[in-house]
């Protein structure tokens, strides 16, 4: 595709296959005026989206810290001195709590994480409790639990997840400088499982981690050329986390980072872009050009997995003032 390309071609997947993306496609893009670049992406949203609906997600950390993993922006490595306590596996009662009580609040996906690596046969049961407590309350299901082999992929399925979470994070150059114990290869391994496995996928990344423009552009080229683009990318800003070797990270500049969403709505038209963690640093004013750009899902709740996240009142307080109203249950 060419970057002078007109609105037409911009929204060309309607009646066709999705492109295949490529590095100087995706860049001539991403370099566009300002303006032109987020037109396109409202144009590419509109046509697959309703413009005005932004669908809510609440995370839950079903088991927090002393994580065997070094990824250099966590709070949860126990590589790193971030000062958080460790916990163990929750109960499944109290799971199936906090879901209802999110669900009360809006939520129409419940997404549940745990500091693994991956899961051990002994946490299986749990889970699978977990994910049919949930389904139950007519919630949409997600998890993010790290590495998954062919048989536990299947297994979740079964149990009624819908989606599973397990990000690229950066693009496949940088991803060594972020974390060593595992590779950009297993992360893309995971998630051809989770695909045979027939669940859908939730996969995004992180920007703000010292990467380069041109990380973050491979990245989204990543995701839009996985088999089937996942039908959930989240784009997380770094929230620096003391104690972590990211502590110092540069911010992103937010003119730098609403071009990425849009970039992001361009290449994925059909997806939920989701502004995911760091909303809590940033201004009312960046998440409403956000949601022009196409970002059209948000994580609620005034936690994340261990971060800040912004209070509800506040979240409440801009969808009204934007004219933006929640994605409801019957509409997925
Ligand atoms: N352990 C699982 C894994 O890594 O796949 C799941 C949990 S992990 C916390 C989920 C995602 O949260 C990470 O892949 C990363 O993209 C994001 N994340 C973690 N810490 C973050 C931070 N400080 N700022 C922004 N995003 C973060
Ligand atoms: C994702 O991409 N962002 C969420 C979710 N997937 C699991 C997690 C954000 C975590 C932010 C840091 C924290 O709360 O510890
Ligand atoms: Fe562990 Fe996930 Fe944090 Fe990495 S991002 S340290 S795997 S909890």
């Amino acid at each position: 595709m060419n970057a002078e390309l007109d609105m037409n071609s911009a929204m060309e997947p309607i009646s066709g296959a999705l492109p295949r993306w490529d590095r100087n496609t995706a860049a001539a893009i991403h370099g566009m005026p300002f303006n032109d670049l987020l037109f396109r992406a409202q144009a590419v949203h509109r046509a697959y989206f309703d413009q005005n609906r932004v669908q809510l997600s609440r995370l839950l950390s079903i088991k927090t810290g002393g994580c065997p993993e070094d990824c250099g922006y966590c709070s949860q490595s126990a590589h790193y001195p971030s000062g958080l306590k460790a916990s163990k596996l929750m109960e499944v009662g109290r799971v199936v709590a906090e879901a209802r009580k999110a669900r009360e609040a809006g939520a129409t996906r419940y997404c549940m994480g745990a500091a693994w690596r991956g899961p051990k046969e002994r946490d299986m049961d749990a889970v699978v409790a977990m994910i049919e407590g949930v389904k139950a309350l007519g919630m949409e299901t997600c998890m993010t639990l790290g590495m998954l082999d062919p048989g536990q992929a299947l297994r979740l399925k079964q149990a009624g997840l819908d989606y599973y979470n397990h990000n690229v994070d950066t693009s496949e150059r940088y991803y060594g400088e972020v974390v060593s114990t595992r590779t950009f290869a297993d992360r893309l391994e995971t998630l051809g499982h989770v695909r045979e496995a027939g669940m859908k996928v939730c996969c995004g990344g992180i920007v703000g981690m010292g990467e380069q423009g041109a990380d973050r552009i491979d990245m989204l080229i990543t995701l839009a050329n996985l088999p089937e683009p996942p039908e959930s990318v989240p784009i997380n800003m770094l929230i620096p986390i003391a104690g972590t070797p990211l502590a110092e990270a540069e911010p992103i500049d937010p003119i730098e980072f609403v071009p990425l969403v849009a970039l992001a709505r361009i290449m994925m038209p059909k997806s939920y872009v989701r502004l995911s963690a760091g909303r809590t640093a940033m201004s009312d004013e960046m998440q409403a050009l956000c949601f022009f750009a196409g970002a059209n899902s948000i994580f609620v709740g005034d936690t994340l997995l261990t971060a800040e996240n912004p209070q509800e009142d506040r979240d409440s307080a801009l969808f009204s003032r934007l004219g933006i109203k929640p994605v409801e249950r019957e509409m997925l």
